[in-house]
């Protein structure tokens, strides 16, 4: 991960006075009570999956809203793209390459996003494809000389043309050779298109284009970076269902990491997302917040202050006052496809936690007569369990691989029958 921390401050995160150390031994973890997930405010139990639907859910979302990822604007009125180029002999004639640019409002100096999209060069009918967030501009995707070199974000915070070495740099995470044979298409957007990934990145991203007139700073309760990536996500699946290649009832969204943790909200708000892939989402994400394991909320909001709501930052060391916790944002998903993933070696995302929201998420899916990851026990390494919710943990670090890749193309298949 380009942001990713060492080793040290993984053990020893001295975010906050009270709390020094962040706990990787789970002999050490405390006794927590999860909020039930079915059962409203008042306390009624919810046992079907009309009650659910109409009434739990709204309230999961709104609390979700309300105190983590902020409130995100409508879907826009209109969407303005502009194809810039299709190149049918793409990737050793394998697949048709598109070019999309995004356009986020009519302001000419306004943020726009490029969307690369490849789609199986034999296809007979419009293909599913898996949208994904990446970290790189679109050039760092695969090894193909054919797609110009973006403007990146660097460390220090400025934006500079990419360099050439930097083309395919991300090429191990997207595996689009092995996704264009399984019959689908892949489509990246690069997240710092959306909002750059830094403190005082907001105003080169798309938040200030939904301001109250003279507002310069989010208030609580608006939204934060991962929503704003998030509602981004949702832009590409405007675009994806106007492209008539395209199965557009058969798009699933992956996010790694930071982008974990949008691509839930983007499936939480977006039920045109028919799966999401949760790849080492950790805290604030998939992993239980509840659970002193790994990285906690403090870190998060010390760390990284823009990606969530103002109002995230209440739980400060008060993970047991949550109203929520990440079962309830996993279920949002219900029935659609959930596959949660976790890594050997990321301990900081807490491969316990994450496991556990899914399994506790699960009961939703039951009550729509599908089966969610079926077990409370923590599987082996490279043993994936569940059914329309799923989970691995394989050996390895904090990345996407061709290990997950296999596991999320045989899930796609199962979840889009074809
Ligand atoms: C870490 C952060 C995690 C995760 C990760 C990433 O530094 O603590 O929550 O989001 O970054 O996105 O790489």
């Amino acid at each position: 991960m380009r942001k990713s921390i060492g080793l040290l401050l993984t053990l020893c995160w001295c975010a906050s006075a009270q709390k020094t150390e962040a706990i990787t031994d789970e002999a050490k973890v405390p006794a927590y009570t999860l909020p039930a997930v079915l059962a409203l405010k008042s306390g009624q139990p919810v046992t079907d999956a009309k009650s659910w639907t109409t009434k739990r859910r709204p309230e999961i979302l709104a609390i979700y809203e309300a105190e983590v990822y902020g409130k995100s604007p409508a879907r826009p009125p209109k969407l303005n793209y502009e194809v810039k180029s299709v190149e049918k002999q793409a990737l050793g004639g394998k697949a048709t390459r598109k070019i999309v640019t995004i356009f986020f409002s009519d302001k000419p100096d306004a943020p726009k996003m490029d969307l690369l999209l490849y789609l199986p060069a034999a296809a007979a009918k419009p293909a599913p494809v898996i949208l994904g967030l990446s970290f790189g501009g679109i050039h760092t995707v695969a090894n193909d000389p054919g797609v110009p070199l973006a403007e990146q974000w660097t460390r220090d915070n400025r934006k500079q043309p990419s360099a050439e070495k930097s083309r395919g740099g991300e090429a191990s995470r997207w595996q689009v050779e092995k996704i264009l044979a399984a019959g689908y298409g892949l489509a990246t957007v690069y997240y710092e298109q959306i909002e750059p990934d830094f403190a005082g990145g907001m105003k080169y991203g798309i938040r200030p284009l939904f301001f109250k007139p003279g507002q310069t700073e989010p208030e609580p309760g608006d939204w934060g970076a991962v929503a704003a990536w998030a509602w981004g996500a949702s832009r590409a699946m405007d675009y994806l269902e106007k492209d008539k290649d395209v199965d557009a009832r058969r798009v699933g969204l992956i996010g790694h990491s930071r982008l974990g943790k949008a691509a839930i909200w983007a499936g939480a708000q977006d039920a045109r997302f028919t799966f999401i892939i949760s790849n080492e989402s950790g805290e604030g994400g998939a992993a239980i917040s509840r659970r002193d394991y790994g990285e906690r909320t403090t870190a998060l909001n010390t760390r990284f202050p823009h990606w969530f709501d103002g109002n995230y930052k209440k739980y400060n060391d008060r993970e047991n006052e949550m109203p929520f916790d990440s079962h309830m944002a996993l279920a949002l998903m219900a029935p659609r496809g959930l596959y949660v993933a976790s890594a050997e070696g990321d301990q900081w995302s807490d491969p316990k936690g994450e496991f556990l929201g899914a399994a506790n998420a699960s009961p939703v899916w039951e009550l729509f007569g599908k089966k969610g990851i079926g077990t409370m026990t923590m599987p082996d390494l490279h043993e994936p369990v569940g059914d329309s919710v799923r989970y691995h943990i394989r050996a390895g670090k904090h990345d996407v691989t061709e290990y997950d890749w296999e596991q999320y193309l045989k899930f796609a298949k199962a979840q889009w029958g074809r």
